[in-house]
């Protein structure tokens, strides 16, 4: 049997990009979905061919079970989670069970049906929270300072004890902020791209933003979904900090975003204060060193590329031109993408509905 792979969390941004990478190198790629009222594979309609999705969810131990004896996967990564930062004042309980002990679950599960199954835990960078020393590397103390940072810090840890209680090769990635053309519309790089996209289309007049003195060490995505194969791919399960060893200032992101598109964001820009967080993760800045040297990766987009990548894609997803070509509209008659990854391709009719498995 060729190499398999079970990813959780493949309907966002980085399950996209994982499963498109694995593709590439001959794995069989499964996808754990939950069950929605409505279809929201939109990154993963270019795939729908050559993927398997498997209905489960992380509150849910037996789905984790029965989706790990279909794809009888030789790596599982567990990308699932309630990633949202905000959402976890507002919703504590709730990401603690995804984000904190989902971890558990599926590890249980892999205890459970094969204890040989390599696995990927989706660390962050927001376990580091208010920062011990800069740059942080697996070395640094943590300090998480949300509740999403707490429950990433359990799901680090668990992860930790079953690599060392049960010898499972278990890797827990510590990624910095990653984003791209399919990052969520609520992160600052997305919020912010798309935003400008539509200023400048004349479809939105301002900005209302939170602090713009943050720090934070972006990368692109498509770089690190390559780190976390890697880390599966060695002889020892390890921890490693993935990140660019860069870092900018949330203001710095507009001047770039707005300025590739001939925009100064000081006329655009409001500050709401219902957007500042309760507790602030002001600074972070990454060492990934370790990576460097162990797994021989490193990050190959700049932050200009990405952010300029980013409003391109959403000028031309609204019907505009790239930037460079002025970011213009183009007549209606001529645009032939569907707005903002339209729900199309797979429907809720291709759940079988006596099976887990939707094809
Ligand atoms: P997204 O928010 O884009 O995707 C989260 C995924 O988790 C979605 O597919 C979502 O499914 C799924 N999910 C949420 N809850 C459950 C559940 N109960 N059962 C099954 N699936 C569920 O996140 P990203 O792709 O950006 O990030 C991937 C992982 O990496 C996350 O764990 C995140 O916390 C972590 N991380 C991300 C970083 C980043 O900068 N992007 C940095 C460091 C860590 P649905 O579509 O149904 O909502
Ligand atoms: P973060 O990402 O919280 O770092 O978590 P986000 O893009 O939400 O915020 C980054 C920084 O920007 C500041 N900010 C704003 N943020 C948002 N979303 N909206 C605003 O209007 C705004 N204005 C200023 C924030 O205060 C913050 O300092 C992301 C997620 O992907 C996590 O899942 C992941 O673990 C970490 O990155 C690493």
């Amino acid at each position: 049997m060729g190499k398999r792979a079970l990813i959780t969390g493949i309907t966002g941004q980085d399950g996209s990009y994982l499963a498109e990478f694995l593709l590439t190198k001959g794995y069989k790629v499964y996808g754990l979905v939950r069950r929605s009222s409505t279809v929201n594979f939109e990154r993963l309609y270019h795939l729908q061919d050559q993927i398997e999705l498997l209905q489960g969810d992380l509150l849910d131990q037996n789905s984790l079970i029965t989706a790990l004896q279909q794809s009888e996967p030789s790596e599982v990564y567990n990308l699932a989670a309630q990633s949202f930062v905000p959402t976890s004042w507002n919703q504590p309980v709730l990401t603690g069970e995804f984000t904190a002990l989902g971890v558990t679950r599926m590890l249980e599960a892999i205890r459970v049906v094969n204890p040989k199954i390599r696995f990927y835990q989706a660390s962050s960078s927001e376990m580091f929270g208010m920062v011990r020393e800069t740059p942080q590397s697996e070395k640094t103390d943590f300090y998480p300072r949300s509740p999403y940072g707490v429950a990433k810090l359990y799901g680090h840890w668990i992860t930790v004890n079953y690599r060392e209680s049960y010898n499972i090769f278990a890797c827990s990635g510590i990624l910095f902020n990653h984003e791209s053309p399919r990052r969520g519309m609520e992160f600052v790089t997305r919020k912010v791209s798309y935003a400008v996209a539509r200023i400048k289309m004349g479809l939105q007049k301002n900005l209302k933003m939170g602090n713009l003195e943050a720090e934070r060490d972006w990368g692109f995505a498509g770089d690190y979904v390559e780190a976390m194969w890697m880390m599966l791919q060695q002889d020892k399960p390890q921890d490693y900090v993935i990140a660019t060893g860069e870092t900018y200032t949330v203001r710095h992101l507009l001047d770039v975003a707005f300025s590739h598109a001939g925009l100064d964001y000081r006329n655009y820009v409001e500050i709401d204060p219902a957007l500042l967080r309760p507790a602030e993760v002001h600074h972070l800045k990454g060492d990934y060193s370790k990576a460097a040297r162990e797994l021989g990766w490193k990050p190959k987009t700049s932050f200009e590329e990405l952010i300029q990548m980013m409003v391109d894609e959403d000028l031309v997803r609204l019907g505009g031109t790239p930037a460079h070509l002025g970011g213009h509209r183009l007549p209606a008659n001529a645009v032939a993408a569907p707005l903002i990854m339209g729900n199309v391709g797979f429907t809720e009719a291709s759940f079988k509905g006596d099976s887990n498995r939707c094809q």
